[in-house]
């Protein structure tokens, strides 16, 4: 976990397209011109990750704005949260998508927003007082498979892993939940847990 090394304002999307952008542990805190971290949509990403680029070692501030947007696949390590915002991260386009070591608290209703194809690998996280940990983009019949491993995930308001598709699956391994709500909400070809 990043102990915070400095703030940075931001005024427009940072985007990292290919290779690595290590943020330095700094708070990077958007500013209206994103949004204001509300439950309105068409917020701006904080970070615009693509093309299989990783971004490390980032503190997003308040607010949360749209956090962090995936096109053609991407990773994120030690990401903080402080406060998240519409959302914390959505996947835009179809790529593969690897999470690691994350933490993020008190989002109102989705904190992974997924709205293309993907498999999506998490592991090491801290998600706390979200409506949702992973909503698939309502309606939507494409196809997700989601592997979650030793996350910590606490005080969802509705569920765990939501999606309307009956082609997706999810996964979670090693975890502790608590007071997580409905694990699988909606039509999962397979969702399950194990420890
Ligand atoms: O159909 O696609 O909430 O990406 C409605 C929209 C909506 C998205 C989503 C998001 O589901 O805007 O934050
Ligand atoms: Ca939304
Ligand atoms: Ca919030
Ligand atoms: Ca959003």
């Amino acid at each position: 976990t990043c102990t915070a090394n400095g703030s940075v304002t931001v005024t427009e999307t940072i985007v990292v397209s290919g290779g690595v952008y290590d943020g330095g542990c700094k708070v990077f805190n958007p500013t209206s011109a994103l949004g204001d971290g509300g439950q309105a949509e068409g917020q701006k990403p904080v970070f615009r990750v693509e093309n299989g680029a990783t971004l490390k070692n980032v503190i997003i501030g308040k607010n949360g704005a749209d956090g962090i947007h995936f096109y053609n696949g991407g990773t994120i390590d030690n990401i903080r949260w402080t406060d998240v915002g519409e959302d914390a991260l959505t996947v835009k386009s179809k790529g593969d998508v690897t999470i690691r070591n994350i933490t993020g608290v008190n989002g109102y209703d989705k904190f992974m927003q997924i709205n293309a194809e993907t498999n999506l690998n998490v592991s090491n996280c801290v998600v706390d007082n979200m409506g949702k940990f992973l909503r698939q983009n309502g309606g939507t019949g494409f196809t997700i498979n989601v592997n979650v491993t030793n996350c910590d995930i606490s005080n969802m308001k509705e569920a765990v892993f939501r999606t309307d598709s009956p082609t997706s699956t999810a996964r979670i391994t090693n975890s502790r939940l608590r007071n997580a709500g409905q694990l699988c909400y909606g039509s999962w070809k397979s969702c399950t847990s194990s420890n």
